[in-house]
């Protein structure tokens, strides 16, 4: 697993190099409080984004959830969810890190083969993901839409910065096109 930083050096040394590319690591560096909100935005909203995001993905095909489907019985459906809470979890790790290796060596790594074989069907899947893909980006700009949200609307309060937190709402989009990109 790498980091911004142990990239760096990994790449240095496989061009026997200094490390020269300082751009990206200051980068990092000064976006850091930003990055951590943006992890904070995704953790302590995580349970509640997957289950919708699993929710929405059932009720846009209700036959994952009737006999056959691979959603049914119980013990699939929390499988399912389960494997939500994965996903979500080490695209936060990859968003802290900064690099998407944890989440290509430890969760996307030999996963369209263990759904191929299981009957996991992946588009029902990336349809999940790509909810989670635009909950993450609204959470992060602390943005949730209020006219969907009504009552439930929560807002993190993140001090409001003029971008609204755009090149990190890309880096995790990028995380997400990732796991959509695994599956297909
Ligand atoms: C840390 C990395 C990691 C990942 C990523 C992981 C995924 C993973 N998901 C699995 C199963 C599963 N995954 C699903 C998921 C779904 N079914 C659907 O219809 C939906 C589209 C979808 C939810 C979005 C289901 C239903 C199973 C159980 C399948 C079965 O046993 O028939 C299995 C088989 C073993 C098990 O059931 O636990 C693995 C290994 N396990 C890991 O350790």
């Amino acid at each position: 697993m790498l980091d911004a930083f142990s990239r760096a050096v990994v790449s240095a040394d496989a061009s026997t190099k200094v490390v020269s590319d300082m751009g990206a690591l200051k980068a990092y560096v000064a976006s850091g409080n930003r990055r951590l909100d943006a992890v904070n935005a995704i953790a302590s909203n995580a349970s509640c984004m997957v289950s919708d995001a699993i929710a929405g993905m059932i009720c846009e095909n209700q036959g994952l959830i009737q006999a056959g489907g691979n959603c049914y019985p119980n013990r699939r459906m929390a499988a399912c969810l389960r494997d939500g809470e994965i996903i979500l979890r080490y695209v936060a790790y990859a968003l802290l890190a900064g690099d998407a290796s944890v989440l290509d060596d430890r969760c996307l790594n030999g996963l369209k083969e263990t759904y191929a074989a299981l009957g996991v069907p992946t588009t029902s899947t990336v349809r999940a993901v790509q909810i989670m893909k635009a909950q993450a980006a609204a959470h992060i700009k602390d943005e949730p839409s209020e006219a969907l949200a009504g009552t439930k609307l929560r807002k993190m309060g993140s001090p409001v910065v003029q971008d609204r937190c755009a090149t990190l709402v890309a880096e995790a989009s990028s995380y997400f096109d990732r796991v959509i990109a695994a599956l297909s």
